[in-house]
């Protein structure tokens, strides 16, 4: 902290992945300090810097500690991007790629698409966990309620993030990534690693996650985090 660097607390197989992807796409110096989940939960240590004890969490040069990954990505990129590369771009590719867009589709991500596939994950653990002789009754339940609301609602929020990434490489419309990118890379991933959505049909969201996962920096990322296994959930 005293040593002007930035800090990340990095637990593996999580969101933080993409929070290590955005530093090391900036270039920055910066410190990591690992954990590992104990059964799936964080190390009692994450709760000695934030009451919350989760990951990622950044501490900055000041001492300061950032939770949420998208105020985490913003610090960063607002602090540390002195050349704009990760901004949206400017002169935008249409008038309403502005920062209102960028939040907003931030916004979806979390709000609306993490929720959709956390349904998912309950109804397939519910199934999973549930002793044989009962598996039956819990399955037909978990595949009643997919089918009468939960599926149509990630096809419809799909299709809409799928359509806006047509002909784009990046969200905002850049040939970079920017905050949108860093943010929502974690649902899609996430999701397609637990197999919360049909991958195959979204072929724009497809794309864009390849592109993503394709950046040096992700590499760098993965090599120097402690294990991103999201199969599990
Ligand atoms: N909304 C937070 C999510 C943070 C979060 O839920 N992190 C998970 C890892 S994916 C965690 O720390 N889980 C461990 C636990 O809940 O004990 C963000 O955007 O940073």
């Amino acid at each position: 902290m005293a040593n002007g660097k930035p800090t990340l607390y990095h637990l593996n197989n999580s969101q933080s992945q993409t929070i290590l992807w955005l530093l090391e796409e900036l270039g920055i110096e910066y410190d990591l300090k690992l954990f590992n989940r104990i059964e799936q939960r964080s190390p009692p240590e994450l709760k000695e810097t934030h009451p919350t004890g989760k990951s990622p969490q950044l501490m900055t040069p000041t001492g300061r500690v950032i939770t949420e990954r998208s105020a985490i990505a913003l610090y960063l990129i607002e602090t540390y991007d002195t050349s704009s590369k990760f901004k949206i771009p400017s002169p935008p590719a249409q008038a309403d790629d502005d920062f209102l867009k960028e939040d907003s589709l931030i916004s979806f991500g979390n709000s609306t698409v993490m929720p959709l596939f956390m349904l998912r994950l309950v109804f397939m653990q519910l199934v999973k966990r549930t002793p044989f002789f009962l598996r039956w009754l819990v399955s037909t339940i978990s595949s009643t309620l997919d089918k009468a609301f939960l599926s149509a609602e990630i096809e419809l929020h799909l299709s809409y993030f799928d359509s806006l990434l047509e002909g784009r490489e990046y969200v905002m419309g850049g040939a970079e990534p920017t905050r949108a990118d860093f943010v929502n890379l974690w649902y899609f991933d996430w999701g397609a690693q637990g197999k919360y959505y049909e991958v195959p049909k979204y072929k724009n969201i497809d794309a864009w996650r390849q592109r993503c996962l394709s950046r040096p920096a992700w590499k760098r990322a993965l090599e120097k985090g402690n294990g991103y296994d999201l199969s599990e959930g």
